[in-house]
C-alpha cells in the first residue's frame, strides 16, 4: 500500500513544515492501523492491554457496566494476617459494589501486632498491590478510587455497623439496602465505622471473592522478589537432580535444563501461638483434625506419590521457627527441606515488614507444583483457592490437578492410602465461611459450573 498519497482529514491541522507534518501524520496512521489490526474487538480486552491513553475512551463506552465513580465507600483500616486482610478487603469492596460505589483505597497493616493500635503500621494498599492492574482486571465489577477523587461537597454519611448476637445477617443486609435509598445515597461518601471488615457479616458467594482475589496482582518490585525466590528453589532442584543418575539425561551439554525442576511447598503451621490456638479450637468444635505436629506433617508429605525424587520441599514458616533447626531434620529420603535461611534468601525477606514477607511466601506456595497446607489456616485456604481457580481456567476438574502440577493437599486430614487428603475449593459455596474459619470437609471436587466471571 502506498501511504504517501492518502488524503488526511482537514481537522488534522499542521503547524509544521509539510514534509515533517506528513511523516508525523503517517506515523499516527500506522500506529492506529496497527492497534486496530492487533485488537480488532474494542472493550475490556483492548482496555487491559493498552496504556492509560485508552482508558478514558473505553470507560465512556462501557460506563453502564461499571460501578459509579462519583460515589464512595470508606472503611476502617484493615488488620491482622495477610489473608485475613485480603478477605477483609474483598468484603469491603463487594459491599461497595452492592451499593454501586467505588471503594476509597484502604490502608492495610504492615505488622502482625493487632492488639496495640499504635503498632498497626498502616501501609497503603498500592504499596503491595498494583492499583491500576486491579482496576483494569476488575473493570466493570468493582473499582478502587483515591481520596484525591473526592469533591468533598458534602460531609460523609457515617454508617455504624451493628454488633452483638442480635445483629443478625438479615439485619445487616437490611441496613445495607437502606443505604441505597436516596436519603443516604445522595451522600458522596458512606463511611463505615466500627468493626474491621473481616468481622462483618458475609453476604457474598465464594466466586465473587475469587474474582476479587484474581485482580490482586503484586506491584512489580515485590513480584521480582517472588521470581528470585522461585528461581533459587528451582536452581537447587536442578543441581540436586543432576547429582543422581536418573536426571543426567535431562541435562543439556551446557549444563542447562529444558524442564524447570518441580518443588513442593509446605505451609507448616506449627508455631507456638498457633498450637495453643488450634488446641483450643479442637476442644471447642470437637474436631480432632486441626493441629498437626512437625512429625505428622513430615510423615504426610512423605506419602505423596507421583513426583520424582529428589525434590525440594520449600517450608513456608514464620521466622521464629528458622532458629529451630529441627524442622530441617527428619524428612524422608529424597525430600530436601529448605526454608528462607537455608535457601539463602533471608536478605530478600528481611528488607520488608511482615505483610510483604507473607505476600512473597504466598506466591511461592501458590505457584508450587505441589502445595501442602492446613485446612484450618486462611493462608493455606486462599492458596488452594487460587490454585483451584487456575485449574478451572485450564478446564480441569479431575484428579485435583496432579497431572498438571497444581495438586494441593491438607496434611491435617488423612486421605486415601495413608497420605494427606487432596484438596480443592468448592467454588459454588454461598459464603466464604469455610475458607475464613477453616473446615475439615474438603474434597477433590470443585463445582466447576460455578463459572468465574
Ligand atoms: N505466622 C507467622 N507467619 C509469618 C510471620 N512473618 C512472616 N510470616 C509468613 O507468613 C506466612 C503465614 O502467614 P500468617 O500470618 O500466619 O497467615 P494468615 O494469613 O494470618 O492466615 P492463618 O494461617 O489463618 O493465620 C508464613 O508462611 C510465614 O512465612 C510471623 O511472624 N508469623
Ligand atoms: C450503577 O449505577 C450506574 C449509574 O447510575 C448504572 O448505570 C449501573 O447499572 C449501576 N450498576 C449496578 C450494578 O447497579
Ligand atoms: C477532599 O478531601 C480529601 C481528604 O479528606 C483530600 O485528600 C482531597 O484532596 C479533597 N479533594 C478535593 C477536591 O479538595
Ligand atoms: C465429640 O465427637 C465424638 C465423636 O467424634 C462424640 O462421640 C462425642 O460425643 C462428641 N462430644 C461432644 C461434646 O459433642
Ligand atoms: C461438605 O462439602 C460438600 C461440598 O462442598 C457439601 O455438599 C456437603 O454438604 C458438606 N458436608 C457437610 C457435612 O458440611
Amino acid at each position: 500500500m502506498d501511504f504517501t498519497n492518502l488524503q488526511f482529514p482537514k481537522l488534522i491541522h499542521c503547524h509544521m513544515k509539510p514534509i515533517i507534518c506528513r511523516c508525523f501524520v503517517l506515523m499516527i496512521f500506522i500506529l492506529v492501523l496497527r492497534t486496530v489490526l492487533l485488537y480488532p474487538f474494542p472493550g475490556v480486552h483492548w482496555f487491559q492491554q493498552r496504556g492509560s491513553f485508552w482508558i478514558s475512551a473505553s470507560t465512556a463506552s462501557n460506563s453502564q457496566l461499571d460501578v459509579r465513580r462519583d460515589k464512595f465507600v470508606e472503611v476502617p483500616q484493615i488488620v491482622w494476617g495477610l489473608n485475613n486482610q485480603k478477605i477483609a478487603f474483598a468484603r469491603a469492596i463487594l459491599t461497595a459494589r452492592f451499593l454501586n460505589r467505588t471503594l476509597l483505597m484502604p490502608s492495610l497493616s504492615a505488622s502482625l501486632f493487632y492488639k496495640e493500635i499504635d503498632l498497626l503500621e498502616p501501609i497503603s494498599f498500592d504499596k503491595l498491590f498494583h492499583l491500576e492492574k486491579f482496576n483494569s482486571l476488575c473493570y466493570g465489577f468493582v473499582h478502587v478510587g483515591r481520596y484525591s477523587d473526592l469533591l468533598n461537597q458534602t460531609k460523609p454519611f457515617e454508617l455504624q455497623k451493628g454488633s452483638g448476637r442480635k445483629w443478625t445477617k438479615e439485619r445487616d443486609l437490611n441496613q445495607l439496602k437502606q443505604c441505597k435509598e436516596h436519603s443516604i445515597d445522595k451522600f458522596e461518601v458512606i463511611r463505615i465505622v466500627g468493626k474491621h471488615p473481616f468481622l462483618w457479616h458475609d453476604h457474598w458467594p465464594v466466586k465473587d471473592y475469587a474474582k476479587i482475589f484474581e485482580c490482586l496482582v503484586l506491584v512489580d518490585v515485590i513480584e521480582n522478589e517472588v521470581m528470585k525466590v522461585i528461581s533459587r528453589i528451582r536452581e537447587i532442584g536442578v543441581k540436586e537432580r543432576s547429582k543422581v543418575d536418573i536426571a543426567k539425561n535431562e541435562l543439556n551439554s551446557d549444563g542447562s535444563v529444558d524442564q524447570p525442576a518441580p518443588y513442593i511447598a509446605v505451609h507448616m503451621r506449627i508455631e507456638k501461638d498457633w498450637m495453643i490456638h488450634c488446641k483450643k479450637r479442637e476442644k471447642k468444635s470437637n474436631i480432632s483434625q486441626i493441629c498437626s505436629s512437625k512429625e505428622e506433617v513430615m510423615e504426610m508429605v512423605a506419602h505423596i506419590t507421583g513426583l520424582q525424587r529428589p525434590i525440594v520441599v520449600y517450608l513456608a514458616v514464620a521466622d521464629s521457627l528458622l532458629e529451630d533447626g529441627s524442622i530441617l531434620s527428619g524428612w524422608k529420603d529424597g525430600l530436601l527441606p529448605y526454608e528462607k535461611k537455608r535457601l539463602g534468601v533471608r536478605d530478600i525477606y528481611k528488607k520488608y515488614p511482615y505483610l510483604i514477607q507473607s505476600a512473597i511466601d504466598y506466591e511461592v506456595c501458590s505457584r508450587a507444583d505441589v502445595f501442602v497446607g492446613n485446612s484450618f489456616s486462611t493462608f493455606s485456604g486462599l492458596i488452594v483457592l487460587s490454585r483451584t481457580q487456575k485449574l478451572i481456567g485450564m478446564g480441569i476438574t479431575r484428579a485435583c490437578g496432579i497431572d498438571v502440577g497444581l495438586a494441593s493437599y491438607a496434611y491435617n486430614i488423612l486421605g486415601e492410602s495413608g497420605g494427606p487428603k487432596m484438596w480443592m475449593t468448592d467454588m459454588s459455596a454461598s459464603s466464604l465461611q469455610s475458607i475464613s474459619y477453616g473446615t475439615n470437609n474438603i474434597s477433590c471436587y470443585s463445582n466447576s459450573k460455578a463459572r468465574l466471571l
